[in-house]
């Protein structure tokens, strides 16, 4: 799967990519990054790629050239045109069923947006996917990005270790289900013990537990919302 990520600020992957999980599949060739500096496209002689809005107001506005240019030039690179994300508070919230949509594509392009938005002849032009990570505003998409990646990562087979670990992901079987407690060595720590029904070896009594403790779980979170 290859991700094309467009932004401001480029220096902020590397170490995000070179960590865990994504250097495995980077390393196994299951996954390939390239970051993009939107600067690239800028014809301005100070490479600046935001400007002030039409009609006043605070803030400052990606401009449209860089983003479109940028974007093209990037699809052209390979036959497939991929899926293009611009990432944005405005955007589709992002969840467990969209991970998996996005998993069955072999290329993403993921926008990153700052300031305080983007011309909106880029949504106009482009027709990208609008995504939002939640309810709240980041100060640009690079985080955003980053989730992205991580979560559809994790489902492409082989990049995991053990190629069953994301089944009983929380959320990944049923759209809100959580996951149940895990417990590792030592049995006891002040005074906190681990529950008898995982130490007894009786596989079909622990796989009951777990369920019945999922469930639980499940059901607080969502009378918490
Ligand atoms: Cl994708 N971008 C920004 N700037 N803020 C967000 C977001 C994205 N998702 C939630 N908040």
């Amino acid at each position: 799967m290859r991700f094309d990520i467009l932004t401001l600020f480029p220096a902020i992957f590397p170490g995000y990519l070179g960590e865990s999980l994504l250097e495995k599949g980077i390393r196994r060739r299951l996954v390939e990054v390239h970051v993009h500096d939107l600067r690239n496209w800028s014809r301005d002689k100070h490479h600046k790629v935001d400007d002030r809005p039409f009609g006043g107001g605070p803030g400052m506005v990606l401009r449209v050239e860089p983003v479109v240019e940028g974007v093209e030039e990037i699809r052209g690179r390979t036959r497939d045109p991929g899926r293009l994300i611009l990432l944005t508070p405005q955007g589709k919230r992002f969840d467990q069923r969209y991970v998996r949509e996005l998993a069955t594509s072999n290329r993403l392009i993921l926008v990153c947006g700052r300031y305080e938005g983007f011309d909106q002849r880029i949504i106009d032009i482009l027709k990208p996917e609008e995504l939002s990570i939640g309810d709240f505003v980041l100060n640009g998409g690079e985080v955003a990005a980053m989730v992205v990646i991580d979560a559809v990562i994790r489902l492409i087979p082989g990049v995991l270790g053990d190629a069953t670990s994301s089944i009983d992901d929380s959320f990944s079987r049923e759209e809100d289900w959580i996951e149940f407690p895990q417990y590792t060595r030592p049995r006891t720590y002040r005074d906190h013990g681990v529950p008898d029904v995982l130490l007894n070896g009786n596989h079909e009594e622990i796989a009951e537990w777990r369920r019945a403790h999922a469930a639980r779980r499940t059901e607080r979170l969502r009378e918490a919302e």
